[in-house]
């Protein structure tokens, strides 16, 4: 009996070296006064990364945070060298946002054998093989799928025509974001038989890329009368080009979006949009609440959720003034 523990503890030694994890525990956090804190930011390419980042700038005043922010400007692999560099600076902890779910694995199990706890915010990895509690400690975060469901909620709730022809404008290919409010939207809005999706690509999360995308399903679906957009840039560029061609959100045609940016908020204002689900980019002060909880060794619950509200023409002016 003795002989099989010991042989199968060696086993399990082996397997967790040869993935280069040891254990099935996350690394500790020892508590100290300042820790040498990384935040490896995907990009800054629209007003929700800009107020992210801010946010842990912000936070690190107040969390006694050495803070080391990096910008991979849109690319999954800049992302994981940035993450590389800053294991070699030696830092305590880790903040990452993965940009896509896939190609940042390497960067989370890097940062395990590397003996340096993560936490994962605002979007997350293929979760077949990243664990929460196992190789990252937590996923700080919003519920993408019931965002996309609320959005198809008031969509079904709102929306008085026979037949609702939608264009879906999704976010970065590959991301949980898109994944998930592609998933929680398009299971929704099909319980309603007035709605059709007619087309549905990528705007990259991002404003120009959204309008120019609008332009051409505009092109090949002259009928759309629904926008559903995965968030409140693609949703403003999409306006802007429903207009070009002579359209008029908001009468003939229903936005639906995600995020609670002061644009979507000003546009929800002016009649042009619907709704837009709130998807919270202030991660830093629940970084700086979570991790101290890690160091002091309480329990922390793999998926940390933020709560959304919903803007509506009922509260947007109530909010605008907080939005970034
Ligand atoms: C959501 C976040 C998304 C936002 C977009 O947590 O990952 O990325 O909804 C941003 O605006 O680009």
């Amino acid at each position: 009996m003795k002989r099989r523990i010991i042989l199968g503890t060696a086993l399990t030694g082996l397997m967790a070296l040869s993935t280069g994890i040891a254990g099935a525990e996350t690394p500790p956090l020892e508590q100290k006064d300042r820790y040498k804190v990384g935040f490896a930011q995907m990009e800054s390419n629209n007003p929700w990364r800009i107020a992210e980042t801010k946010s842990f700038h912000d936070t690190a005043k107040t969390c006694n945070w050495d803070l080391i922010a990096t910008d991979a400007a849109g690319s999954a692999a800049k992302q994981v060298a940035d993450v590389d560099s800053m294991i070699a600076q030696g830092i305590d902890v880790l903040f990452l946002p993965p940009r896509e779910e896939k190609p940042l694995i390497p960067a989370v199990m890097k940062a395990k054998a590397a003996g340096i706890p993560t936490f994962l915010v605002d979007r997350s990895v293929d979760p077949n093989v990243a664990k929460p509690g196992e190789h990252f400690v937590a996923f700080l975060g919003s519920d993408f799928i019931d965002q996309g469901e609320r959005a198809a909620d008031w969509l079904i709730a709102n929306f008085e025509g026979d037949k609702g022809v939608i264009v879906e404008l999704e976010g970065t290919t590959g991301s949980s974001p898109a994944n998930d409010r592609k998933k929680g939207f398009d299971d929704q809005i099909a319980t309603d038989d007035r709605f059709e999706i007619v087309a549905s690509q990528t705007g990259d999360f991002a404003r120009d890329m959204g309008r120019q995308v609008m332009e051409t399903l505009l092109q090949a679906h002259p009928e759309v009368n629904v926008v559903y957009a995965h968030n409140d840039e693609m949703a403003i560029g999409a306006i802007q080009a429903l207009e070009l061609a002579g359209r008029k959100p908001g009468e003939d045609v229903t936005i639906v979006s995600i995020d609670g940016t002061r644009d979507a908020l000003q546009a929800i204002i002016d009649g042009k949009m619907g709704v837009t689900v709130e998807s919270s980019p202030f991660f830093g002060p629940l970084a700086c609440e979570v991790m101290q909880k890690y160091a002091a060794g309480e329990e922390i619950p793999g998926w940390v959720q933020v709560k959304d509200r919903v803007f509506t023409v009922d509260n947007a002016a109530d909010h605008i003034d907080e939005a970034y």
